[in-house]
């Protein structure tokens, strides 16, 4: 009953992202509202990147950087507008640099957020230190005060305030950390659970624990950045860069189920989610539809079933 109320209260906006920016133009072949009931879902549709002409890698490397900042910019200010209209916003992607984007945008209205980062994956490379080149290995290192003395400025990035302590940031998932990226963990004294972690702990532990850093001495608004990458590849083979050994389908979803419980999610991203690199129709299916699980849950589904429609069971007359 009381779980009923606060799941209608919910009023998620939807911010779909093209699927990477500077990829292929495909939209996300799901539509999350027809399966949160009870929410009151706007579908924001896509938006919409220009691409800036000539945009040099930064440093030789660093690929895209003034379309992605504008791009960032554009989607800051969308999820900025539909937190102050009251409502929990859920962006899809596209790739993980969009967290730039949209944790900035969240920040502007909320500035006491507090990050769960799922993910297999730490993203927290600076331009400095990233060898791929890839902005979605570093969305993190942008966010975070701390680091910002070996932030180099980037062209399309002035806009960009960093919003976050390294206290206000849990990772859950880890599995494939670069040197550069287990450094910044370890000597800025970030908290992060390992796939280790939760094998030693259990993830009933390592939720306990998040929620207990992040939000026991303060209520506070909840960003959730999910990479479907956190989940193992058998589940989540549509992506770009699969590790093995992930989330099962259960850790993931009570994952999801502690959050929604504690009432304070204000927004989520769902990244990494690309129909293109499965190898079969099924796989980018089974993708998909893991993405909409996530989703769903964060905004109340259960795995017991719920029984809002239900005032009292027919008695035989
Ligand atoms: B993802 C790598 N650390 O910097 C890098 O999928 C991988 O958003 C980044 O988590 C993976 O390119 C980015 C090697
Ligand atoms: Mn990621
Ligand atoms: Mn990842
Ligand atoms: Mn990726």
């Amino acid at each position: 009953m009381a779980i009923s109320t606060y799941f209608f209260g919910y009023n998620p906006a939807i911010v779909r992202m093209p699927y990477g920016v500077l990829e292929s133009k495909l939209n996300l072949p799901f539509l999350c509202y027809s399966v949160l009931p009870g929410c009151r879902v706007y579908d924001r549709g896509d938006l919409s990147f220009t691409e800036v002409p000539n945009d040099e890698p930064y440093n030789n490397l660093v690929q895209y950087p003034r379309s992605v900042g504008l791009a960032s910019q554009v989607l800051a200010d969308a999820v900025s507008r539909a937190v102050a209209a009251g409502h929990s916003c859920v962006t899809m992607g596209g790739d993980h640099s969009l967290a730039l984007g949209s944790v900035s945008g969240h920040a502007q209205q909320c500035p006491h957020l507090c990050v769960i980062w799922v993910d297999a994956h730490s993203d927290i490379n600076t331009p400095l230190t990233t060898q791929s080149g890839n902005l979605h290995g570093q969305p993190v290192s942008f966010l975070l005060r701390e680091l910002q003395d070996k932030m180099p400025l980037l062209p399309g990035f002035s806009w960009l305030k960093p919003c976050l302590s390294t206290s206000d940031i849990v990772y859950i998932g880890l599995r494939d950390v670069d040197p550069a990226e287990h450094y910044i963990l370890k000597n800025y004294d970030i908290q992060y659970y390992s796939m280790r972690d939760i094998d030693r702990l259990g993830i009933q532990k390592v939720m306990e624990r998040t929620l207990e850093q992040l939000i026991s001495r303060r209520q506070r608004p909840i960003h959730l950045s999910f990479d479907i990458d956190a989940f193992d590849p058998s589940l989540a083979p549509a992506t770009g860069t699969p590790v093995l050994g992930g989330l099962t389908y259960r850790e993931g979803m009570y994952v999801t189920e502690e959050i929604h419980n504690t009432g304070l999610l204000s927004a989520v991203d769902l990244v990494e989610v690309n129909p293109l690199l499965g190898a079969s129709q099924e796989d980018a299916n089974a993708t998909a539809s893991l993405a909409v699980d996530v989703i769903a849950t964060c905004f109340g589904q259960t795995r017991e079933g719920a029984h809002a429609v239900f005032d009292e069971l027919p008695s035989p007359s």
